[in-house]
């Protein structure tokens, strides 16, 4: 697996953005001028920013996201985007004055932009990749195209690699269509390009409906709205292996699928364990997620899944459009 996270950053509100990154730090939201979608981010909120739990800690890194700067003109040098291992940061870009950008690791800077590198109160596509090592290496691209490339110390720790990735713009700065690969696999493992995440909600029933309506008899009606609205409208079960699978919206769309990242917000009412996964329904089957914890308050059971489970290739827009999305409680 090489894809490891994306966001459109459509379908939660600022407040629930702690149910998906696992920091607890917050975004706060604009419905503005979204690139795509409904949203943007900024990771602002607190001053703190945002941070992706990547699971494993990788020695390459590939991270592109749209990149807004709102600002009437151009601050000072700001982070844009750090990388962790653990909580020691090894690497960051940061935006500045005149347009630039710049690659800091520590106190280093190992390279800088010419001016106008980013432009005010536009969409650019960003994309960073780092080879982690003293020396490692890294490349930026803005709108595709190569804007600084190097090696040096891209460390502070005495691994090389990194476990974590920070969205740190300061106020004014949004982002949108995030995407952040490894270089494993044999898909997603170098940059991706100018990118978009669409996001799509259920549409209709689908064919197992084993789960119960808080109210009423139609149940993709009560898990479709963004942001979630929790205890309001929702579907439960207490019986193990019950399954539920919801027709998507389809889309449209020019290029190729590179992935696909299910969502579903989720919790349980009482003490003991539950566990639950995603479910992707291709043709007649049913394709299990890793079994996931699921917790007193809500928070998203989540998976990326570059590949249809039935074929083990990529997603064609045809098998996205007729494949089903669900839910199963698994203990
Ligand atoms: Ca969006
Ligand atoms: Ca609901
Ligand atoms: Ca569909």
């Amino acid at each position: 697996m090489a894809l490891r996270w994306i966001d459109g950053f459509d379908h939660y509100s600022a407040a629930h953005s702690s149910r998906i990154y696992e920091d607890g730090g917050i975004f706060s939201m604009s419905t503005t001028f979204p690139r795509t979608g409904t949203q943007c981010a900024n990771p602002h909120y607190h001053d703190y920013g945002v941070s992706k739990y990547l699971g494993v800690s990788a020695n390459v890194l590939i991270l592109g996201f749209a990149y807004y700067n709102d600002n009437g003109a151009f601050p000072g040098w700001h982070n844009i985007l750090r990388f962790f291992d653990g909580t020691t940061e090894q690497l960051a870009l940061e935006g500045g004055p005149e347009g630039r950008m710049r690659i800091r690791s520590g106190s280093n800077v190992l390279a800088t932009t010419q001016p106008l590198a980013y432009s005010l109160k536009q969409w650019q596509y960003v994309e960073l990749k780092v080879t982690f090592g003293a020396p490692g290496s890294y490349e930026l691209r803005i709108n595709t195209k190569t804007t600084l490339s190097g090696s040096g110390t891209t460390r502070q720790s005495t691994n090389n690699s990194a476990n974590w990735v920070r969205l740190n713009g300061p106020n004014g700065d949004f982002v949108d269509d995030l995407y952040i690969c490894d270089n494993s696999g044999t898909l997603n493992n170098d940059f991706l390009g100018d990118i978009k995440v669409v996001t799509v909600y259920p549409n209709a029933e689908g064919s197992v409906l084993e789960w119960t309506p808080s109210s009423g008899s139609t149940h993709y009606t009560l898990v479709d709205e963004a942001p979630a609205n929790d205890d309001t409208d929702y579907v439960y079960t207490s019986t193990v292996g019950a399954t539920e699978t919801l027709n998507f919206q389809d889309i449209t769309l020019t290029g190729s699928i590179l992935g696909v990242g299910q969502f579903a917000c989720i919790r349980k009412d009482d003490a003991g364990t539950r566990e639950a996964c995603l479910i992707c329904r291709v043709g007649n089957t049913n394709y299990e997620g890793p079994q996931q914890t699921v917790n007193n308050t809500y928070s998203y059971l989540k998976q990326v899944r570059e590949t249809n489970p039935a074929t083990g290739a990529p997603w064609t827009l045809s098998e996205f459009n007729s494949a089903q999305f669900g839910v199963r409680m698994k203990a």
